[in-house]
């Protein structure tokens, strides 16, 4: 673990990309050559220091943010291991906004870039400084400049390799790299070995570096000039470019290697501190310029240790975090770094790193805390909606009572879930952004909280409605020993426009039904309606008493409610009573190429296009928007990424209702009624 000793700065580097990519293996890597760790681990083994939750190993993919840091030629370097499934996004947007830089670390296939759009547009979105690092290259099957043509593609920012591989009857054995055009050969547990550059490869090498020198030469016209003039630039003075521009976020460097070997790690590590800016530099960018010589700090992940303790883990964005600081008056608790698992307390932290706080009650992800009065608030990632969910059942009983507070601390350390009680079905509906995610989040539900849970699909909160008018009469009438009951109403019961809700009128002229009786028969219409005839509650019906009578002696509203309920029963058969389901407005988007295929997803399940078109800022991709029934809706998610290699996301809202197909009726009826 690292010690706390005066450095020459402080670097925190994210490590995103899309699933499985080597992201935990590179973390790894990266602390076995920072001596951060002793004996390397390895995901096959289940021993790295990210994926050290129950959850993650299990499952051999990262679900939540892991924090490492290291020490390399003299940098405090802190690590934050993001998850790369789709499925735990916000986790890695959360995590992102508080990093100085991104590594994003992708497969050299052709075919799979395209994954890594998503996570571009954030970093683009976000400016945040970001260089590639193209993994599993003892795996590479497509030509490598296939790939970086690709990565190109994909990128607003133009690319920059840095390095070239040298490659052995299809073996990655080294890089040459093309600012110095010095040649390495990777050698295992230790630093590459300064080779010559091998004769054939001598042109395509001053191919590649020309390339990198005018990309550089469009943001530096002093080098454009050398450029022209045939000068060879420094070193120095293509660092400085690189740094420069990584910075400034407009372009993106691109380095490779084999994480599980160490190869192309140290390389890595020298750009992480040559290029990437200083901690002062984000926070400027941010907009935070010296407020008032605060300590502001953001947090970027919440986590309940399973003692149950709160963790906030927060970046330090200006000034320095003390042991028991007040921060938006709250007496803070205690200081840790974190290193996977491990907790080490600390004194304090300067800017630039992340740290963990406990006890922080009352403080979500993304809120900003400040030492001073200065009420600054620093942007938040972006919520994601939820698009998957299933309704949960607690195994045992008498632990109903148990669950609200533990999902809410579920949900502090994952927002993008979220939990409701639905009003109609009164289930209890998790919702989230998929499939794994859902059962990660009940794992941690059981292993945090001894809650096991059962899970099945959510009911669909039909409604149902009338098409037909009638006028039905009610008479309730009872005796029993010396009080009696009685009311007799008349109701004239007519189907509303859609949308228009329940309306309750009445015409009653000479006291038919005394005024004070009529809030009951209002009453026993309103509770009928919350069950008609096919069982689900009634909306847009206009119910008007037209007549009744009364007994001075029996009658109450009491009675009333009742004669009310049984015209409504009556009555309500002869109206042709019709199912209808909710609606929902959808905007999906995907990359274009995937169009079509997103269109018949659509219409298959009975949706309506309504149109579609490029979205502005993204390439190649379309926004497409349709209605389509929520009980069309339960894998929508599943079945769009299937289709879009994983990118494919969606957008809801409830929009209307509408009448169930004639042949569908039966069906969900009898679905219902046998489930009731
Ligand atoms: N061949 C090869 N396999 C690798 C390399 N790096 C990682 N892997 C393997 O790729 C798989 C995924 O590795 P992880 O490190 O868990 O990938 P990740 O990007 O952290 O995965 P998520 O966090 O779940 O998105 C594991 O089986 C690793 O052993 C590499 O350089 N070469
Ligand atoms: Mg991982």
């Amino acid at each position: 673990m690292m010690n706390q000793k005066d450095n020459k700065g402080t670097r925190n580097i994210a490590i995103v990309g899309p699933y499985s990519s080597g992201k935990t293996s590179l973390l790894e890597s990266l602390l076995a050559v920072t001596n951060a760790i002793d004996r390397k681990g390895s995901i096959k083994e289940n021993n790295t220091v990210g994926d050290s939750v129950p959850e993650a190993r299990s499952r051999s993919m990262s679900v939540e943010v892991s924090v490492a840091s290291g020490e390399y030629q003299d940098y405090n370097l802190t690590f934050l291991d993001c998850p790369g499934s789709i499925e735990f996004a916000q986790e890695t947007y959360n995590a992102l906004i508080g990093a100085g830089a991104a590594i994003v670390v992708c497969e050299p296939v052709v075919s799979r870039v395209l994954t890594l759009a998503p996570l571009f547009k954030f970093l683009d979105d976000w400016e945040i400084p970001h260089l590639v690092f193209v993994n599993k290259m003892d795996r590479l099957k497509d030509k490598f400049m296939d790939v970086l043509h690709a990565l190109k593609d994909v990128s607003s920012r133009p690319l920059v390799p840095q390095q070239y591989p040298i490659r052995q009857s299809d073996k990655l054995v080294g890089y040459i790299d093309l600012i110095t055009e010095q040649a390495y050969h990777y050698h295992p547990d230790s630093p590459a070995d300064p080779v010559h550059l091998p004769e054939a490869l001598q042109a395509e090498e001053t191919a590649a570096r020309d390339e990198m020198l005018e990309t550089l030469s469009e943001f530096d016209d002093h080098l454009l000039e050398e450029l022209l003039e045939d000068i060879n630039p420094p070193k120095e003075e293509i660092l400085r470019d690189l740094k420069q521009d990584l910075s400034a976020d407009l372009i993106v460097p691109v380095f490779f290697g084999i994480a599980e070997q160490d190869y192309g790690v140290r390389p890595l590590l020298d750009a992480l501190i040559a290029e990437t800016p200083a901690p002062e530099v984000t926070a400027e960018r941010r907009g935070l310029t010296d407020v008032a010589g605060e300590t502001v700090t953001q947090v970027l992940k919440t986590y309940y240790t399973p003692q149950g303790g709160k963790l906030s883990l927060v970046r330090v964005w200006q000034g320095e975090l003390n042991e028991g600081i007040t921060l938006n008056s709250l007496r803070t608790g205690n200081l840790y770094r974190l290193f996977g698992q491990q907790q080490q307390p600390i004194q304090k932290a300067g800017v630039g790193e992340i740290v963990a706080i406990s006890r922080l009650e009352d403080i979500n992800t993304g809120d900003t805390l400040t030492s001073g009065e200065s009420g600054v608030e620093l942007p938040k990632a972006e919520e994601l909606d939820p698009v998957y969910a299933k309704a949960i059942v607690p195994e045992r009983r008498k632990d109903e009572v148990k669950l609200s507070s533990a999902l809410t601390k579920l949900l502090e350390e994952d927002p993008s879930l979220k939990w409701e009680q639905h009003g109609d079905t009164r289930e209890v509906i998790l919702w989230g952004q998929g499939e794994i995610h859902l059962q990660v989040a009940l794992d941690r539900l059981n292993r945090k909280y001894n809650l096991p849970m059962t899970t099945h699909l959510p009911r669909i909160p039909y409604k149902e409605t009338i098409r037909k008018s009638t006028v039905s009469h009610g008479r309730y009438k009872h005796q029993s020993g010396g009080h009696g009951a009685f009311g007799d109403v008349y109701l004239d019961i007519k189907p509303q426009p859609r949308g228009q809700g329940f309306e309750f009128h009445e015409t009653i002229v000479g006291g038919a039904v005394p005024k004070q009786y009529i809030p009951g028969v209002e009453m026993g219409v309103r509770e009928y309606l919350s069950q008609g005839p096919l069982g689900f509650p009634v909306v847009d019906v206009d119910v008007t008493l037209t007549n009744g009578s009364y007994h001075s002696v029996d009658s109450s509203e009491q009675a009333f409610k009742q004669a009310a309920r049984m015209a409504m029963t009556d009555g309500m058969q002869n109206c042709e009573p019709t199912l209808l389901e909710p609606i929902l407005s959808v905007q999906v988007s995907a990359p274009n190429e995937f169009t079509s295929k997103v269109l018949q997803l659509v219409t298959g399940r009975r949706g309506q296009i309504l149109g579609y078109e490029a979205i502005a800022g993204w390439q190649n991709w379309d926004k497409i928007t349709a209605y389509l029934p929520q009980a069309e809706m339960h894998n929508f998610i599943i079945e769009l990424r299937s289709l879009t290699l994983g990118v494919g996301f969606f957008k809801w809202e409830y929009d209307h209702l509408q009448e169930v197909p004639e042949k569908l009726t039966t069906r969900v009826l009898s679905m219902y009624s046998s489930e009731a």
